[in-house]
């Protein structure tokens, strides 16, 4: 059985119908070349409307770098590059906007500017009153599986088996949104690609996604650009991983993995998935889901 079709806003979510599209807009320095903070504000509300004109069906703002070795910013910091592109975008579309952040008093701003969905890639296992603020809103989250911190987590990945790691990960994860009073179905679950995870790590997790399915809930996932890829397409820097990019997210739709891909090229991405969608569904109608 499909997970229970999820609202977000003006939007609903039909698991099992296609693989959506999530895209990524970033409000970190590193994202934006000059200008300031007013202009990387614009740019970013500017990226995110043009995401959405391309088909996004949720955009991702994240004003907190979680690159390999990346050390945290403060609230205030990821307040400051956050709310205003949240208050931009809800003012200019109805896609339902998601916030990358870990740290309740992020979210609780965020929620209040109009965002629908918390993604905290520490699966509300870093920052205690993330869960609360989530619930009391009455918001949707996706829960990531990390091993480690960003800022060290790609020293030494260590597993004695990645997806059983990340099965026993994300069922304490839903434990601890609902015991905070989130129900299960405004939850999305990601094994958290390239997040404390060796090549073959990564790997191993795509091509055995359609395991994670036994947790019941929609699957998001993330792949663009991502190191491993580069790695694959013989040392490509992430500027020239979109056909490699392209790849991963028509394997994992047509493997039966994925519900969401987090991608930063939406038009490519849908284009890849409306193919990879359509024969994995030509014979039977298929869903991933048994009926
Ligand atoms: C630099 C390197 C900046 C890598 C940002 C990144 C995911 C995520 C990110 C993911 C979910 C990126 C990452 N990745 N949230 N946030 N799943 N749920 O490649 O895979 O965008 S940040």
């Amino acid at each position: 059985m499909a997970p229970a079709a999820l609202t977000l806003g003006a939007r609903r979510f039909e698991w099992g119908s296609r693989t959506y599209v999530m895209g990524v807009v970033n409000v970190t320095p590193d994202s934006f070349s000059d200008g300031g903070r007013h202009a990387g504000t614009d740019a970013a509300i500017a990226h995110g409307l043009a995401l959405a004109e391309s088909g996004a069906d949720l955009l991702d703002v994240g004003g907190e770098s979680t690159r390999p070795g990346s050390l945290p910013v403060s609230a205030d910091e990821e307040l400051a590059r956050v709310i205003p592109v949240i208050e931009g975008l809800r003012a200019r579309t109805d896609v339902p906007l998601s916030v990358d952040t870990t740290k309740a008093a992020v979210a609780r701003e965020a929620l209040k500017a109009g965002a629908h969905l918390i993604n905290d890639i520490t699966g509300f296992s870093s920052d205690a009153g993330l869960s609360r603020v989530v619930a009391e809103a009455g918001a949707a989250c996706c829960l990531m599986h990390i091993q480690g911190t960003p800022a060290t987590m790609q020293q030494a990945p260590r597993y004695d088996d990645v997806v059983e790691d990340v099965l026993a990960f994300l069922e304490a994860a839903i434990l601890r949104a609902e015991s905070a009073g989130i129900p299960r179905g405004r939850i999305l679950l990601d094994p958290g690609i390239g997040f404390g995870k060796t090549f073959e790590h990564n790997l191993f997790l795509l091509r055995r996604l359609p395991e994670l399915r036994v947790l019941g809930l929609p699957l998001l996932v993330g792949t663009s650009r991502k190191g491993f890829l580069g790695r694959l397409a013989g040392g490509k820097p992430a500027s020239e991983r979109l056909a490699a990019t392209l790849g991963s997210v028509a394997s994992m739709a047509a493997l039966g993995g994925a519900d969401v891909a987090r991608v930063h090229d939406v038009t490519e991405a849908r284009d890849a998935l409306a193919v990879a969608d359509a024969i994995r569904r030509c014979e039977d109608g298929g869903t991933f889901y048994a009926r």
